[in-house]
Order: structure tokens, then sequence, then C-alpha cells
């Protein structure tokens, strides 16, 4: 089998972070840093999905900025733009195309029922916009577009990833087959990270708090700062429960980190006093950063090869979508164009 075959013999993965504020330490353990141990197995896309992160408010100079770093960090983390597809949601007009066909196949009921809506629209209760409901369609478009098999995501997307599965059904079954049907990928431990600050809450880049998270470019003195300042209890004993949120976040955090189990973590720390423990912790998240940031400054010096990198990949993305949303307005009745 020649090494092309091979390639398109393998199996599909998406997926995408919205460039909503500055990424997490729950992003990169619940979502980046899976991709990065999937990246050589499959055919992968990276999506930096910028038309989601419209549905909230942006300062238009910020966005940008934020696109241009989230890719790097995409990379920064060990993605291969070279061989994996990393590229803007917005350069490739495929994904707004599909999310509209993909709303007249969606309930509003079921739209209704998504937590995150429910949780935004609260949130941001004086822009409640139509985009904040069909968000979901959008992220559909997204996975359908390129007939992804798995989609390695956090917890909190499981519920718009069956919306996903649902739809493509729904879809093939009035059509025949035209999707393949997506499949989610959770990581074991750190598929929800918490808020540092309401344990009880996921860690969340766009908080209003800095304190509740740990961006990856934050410096070391910020990070061991931060998890010095994080919420715990007044238990005073290292116990892995629910009755104590803000130490089984650290645990959960600790773990994710180095891979080791959660029974053998608490065994070993058991002795420890809180504050000793969120060192350990700290000392775990800096040296797992400081790779990470070291190359995110190399590549902020080198704007010609980001912009190369900008250009081939939306243009590789665009060739694999155009052939779905062909096949997709073919079925639908949609005329040829002449
Ligand atoms: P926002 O706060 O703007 O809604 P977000 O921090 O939730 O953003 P997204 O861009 O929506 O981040 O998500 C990117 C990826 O990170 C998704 O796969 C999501 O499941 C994952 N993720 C987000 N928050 C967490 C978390 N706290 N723990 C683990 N994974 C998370
Ligand atoms: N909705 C996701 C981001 C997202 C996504 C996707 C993830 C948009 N499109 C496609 C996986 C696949 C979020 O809020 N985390």
């Amino acid at each position: 089998m020649t090494t092309e075959t091979q390639a398109e013999k393998k199996k599909v993965i998406f997926s995408g972070m919205q460039p909503s504020g500055n990424i997490t330490l729950g992003n990169y353990l619940g979502a980046l840093k899976n991709w990065t141990k999937l990246k050589d197995e499959y055919n992968c896309l990276f999506c930096i999905v910028d038309l989601h992160a419209l549905t909230v408010r942006q300062d238009p100079t910020e966005l940008r900025k934020r696109s241009r770093q989230l890719l790097m960090q995409y990379i920064a983390a060990g993605l291969d733009p070279e061989k994996n597809i990393i590229y803007y949601q917005s350069h490739v007009s495929a994904h707004a195309e599909l999310a509209w066909i993909l709303n007249c196949y969606t309930y509003m009921g079921e739209l209704n029922r998504m937590t995150q809506f429910k949780e935004k629209s609260q949130r941001h209760s004086e822009n409640i916009n139509a985009g904040l409901f069909t968000y979901p369609v959008l992220m559909a478009a997204d996975i359908l577009l390129y007939q992804t098999d798995l989609v390695p995501v956090g917890n909190d997307q499981s519920q718009h990833l069956e919306l996903t599965r649902d739809v493509a059904n729904r879809f093939n079954n009035l059509y025949g087959q035209t999707f393949t049907v997506p499949e989610g990928y959770f990581p074991k431990v750190g598929a929800r990270i918490m808020s540092l600050q309401e344990p009880t809450k996921k860690m969340s880049k766009s908080d209003e708090n800095p304190n509740a998270y740990i961006a990856l470019l934050d410096p070391p003195d910020v990070i061991v700062r931060k998890l010095k300042r994080a919420v715990t209890d007044s238990e005073g004993k290292i116990a892995y429960n629910d009755n104590q949120p803000g130490i089984k976040n650290l645990i959960n955090i600790y773990c994710s980190i180095t891979e080791e189990s959660i029974e053998s973590t608490v065994e070993r720390f058991s002795g420890l006093g809180y504050g000793d423990f969120k060192m350990k912790v700290a000392e775990v998240v800096v040296e797992e950063l400081r790779p990470l940031q070291e190359k995110f400054r190399e590549l902020e010096k080198d704007k010609k090869y980001i912009d190369s990198i900008i250009k081939n990949n939306a243009e590789k993305a665009s060739y694999i979508a155009a052939k779905t949303l062909r096949k997709v307005k073919r079925k639908v009745g949609l005329p040829n164009t002449i």
C-alpha cells in the first residue's frame, strides 16, 4: 500500500476551540492534550472556531489577536501543521453554508434542551442572540463536513455531540448515506476541570475572574499564585470525594498531567497539608507548560511561517469540505452550478 492510500484509510478526527479567551488548563487537559496523542494515528483537523466565538460579543481587535494566538498554541502544544489541518473556521465558507442547511433539519425542541445554551443565556442575558441558540448546529456542520469518525472533547460537549449524531442520522435516513456518524472521545481523567474559585463550576476561559483559571501562557509565578489561592475546604484532609470539590479538582489536575492513578496519588500525599499539596500541583503544572510556552515564544517571531500555515491549511480544509457540501446540496435538491 502506498503512503497515500494509507493516509486515506486513516480515520478522521475533528475538534475545535473558540478564540473566546486565553485557553486554559481545562481546555488543555480536557481536549488539546488528547489531540496531541491522537494526531499521528488519524487524519486530523483542528479548527479555531471563530464563528462560534461571535455568539458572545467580542472586541474585534482582540478576537483577531486571540485567534492567531490560539493557532500558535495548538502548534506549541505539539500539533503538526504539516500533517494535521489547523485552520480558521471562517476561512472555509462551507461551515456556514452547511450550518444553514442543517438548521432546517434540527428542531427547536432539541436546541431548547441544550444546557450550554441555558447556561450561556443566563450569563449573557443582555445578548441572547439566535447564534447562541443555533450554536450546536454550526458545530454539527463543522464535524459532519469532514466525514469525521471521532471528536475528542471535554465532556461538557457530549450533549452537542449527541445532537450532531441525531442530525446526521436523520439526514442519512431521509436521503441515504451522506454523513459519517461521529463518536465522542473523552479523557478518563481531566474531562472536566473545575474553576479554582468555584470548584463546582467548570473552568472557563471566558470567566471574568482570572484567578478562576490557569491560562496556558500564564508565567510560572502566576500559576503558583493562582493555585495557592485555589478554594478548598475545612476538612484539612486530602481525599477524593464530592464533598471536597476543590481538592478533588486539584487531584484531577495532578493526575491528568502525571497520569498517575487517583488512588496512589491520594495515598502518597495523604499526610500533606493543603498548602504543600498545592505546591506539588503547581510544580507539575509549571513543568508541563514550560515547553509549550517556549515553543510559543519561538513561533511568535516567525510571522511568515504562521501565515503560510494559515493559507495552506485553509485550502486543504476547503477542498475536503466542498466535497461533502456538494453532495448535500445535490441530495436536498439545490440546483447544480453551471
Ligand atoms: P467559553 O468559556 O468561551 O465557553 P470554554 O473554556 O468552555 O469556552 P471551548 O472553546 O468552548 O472552551 O472548548 C474547547 C474544548 O475544551 C472543548 O473540547 C471543551 O470540551 C474543552 N473544555 C472546556 N472547558 C473544559 C474544562 N473545564 N475541563 C475540561 N475540558 C474543557
Ligand atoms: N462547541 C465546542 C467548540 C466546537 C467544537 C466543534 C468541538 C465547535 N465546533 C467541533 C469539537 C468539534 C465548545 O464549545 N467547546
